[in-house]
């Protein structure tokens, strides 16, 4: 008597796991995603940055966005209105930028203690960003990722007490000499605020 009844049960139980199926491949394909996605109803938005750069007569120069992508920040600069050629890219330690000589950035932010430059055996400085190239209409875009740095609390934080900035400089930089990579003073300067 009770067996009809349980294959009954078994039956529409198998219905609904068939139902179901496609939302349960959709559900572990969006957590596989997730890793570096943003679901605003989902999840809390990773930490961001923003610089709006100026040149030495405080002119708008150009931008850049930090995005925390777990352990490391993708680091996306644009410059406008720049001399043409190779220019060294650093996070300066302090969050301040006064034209012209923009010396009130700082050293390059270095919460390590190393040396500068990557091709430097005790480098290189966490604020080492490598070079970008301004092409001849003065324009040039840079980007790559670090983990050398953080958005978030902790050593490494660019928002430690007071700030950061980054700063393209007249010349490229050789990534090796101590402390600045011989890449000259500074062609714009802006300093990094939390933007999320
Ligand atoms: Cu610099
Ligand atoms: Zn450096």
């Amino acid at each position: 008597m009770s067996a009809p009844a349980r294959e009954v049960s078994v039956a529409s139980g198998s219905r609904i796991a068939a139902r179901l199926a496609p939302w349960i491949v959709a559900l572990a394909l969006t957590t596989a995603a997730c890793r570096f996605l943003y679901f605003p109803p989902l999840t809390p938005a990773p930490p961001a940055a923003v610089a709006r750069l100026v040149d030495s007569s405080g002119r708008p120069a150009g931008t850049a966005v930090f995005l925390q992508q777990g352990s490391e920040v993708r680091v996306l600069l644009d410059v406008t209105g720049l001399p043409a050629g190779s220019k060294g890219v650093h996070i300066h330690e302090v969050g301040k930028c006064d034209p012209p000589s923009f010396e009130s950035a700082g050293a390059h932010f270095n919460p390590t203690k190393a040396a500068h430059g990557a091709a430097n055996p005790r480098g290189p400085h966490a604020g080492d960003l490598g070079n970008i190239y301004v092409d001849p209409t003065g324009k040039g875009h840079l980007e790559l990722s670090t983990s050398r740095i953080t958005l978030k609390k902790g050593s490494t934080s660019i928002f430690d007490a007071d700030g950061s900035s980054i700063v393209v400089h007249q010349s490229g930089d050789d990534q090796r000499t101590d402390p600045t990579g011989n890449s000259g003073p500074p062609l714009a300067c802006g300093v990094i605020i939390r933007a999320g």
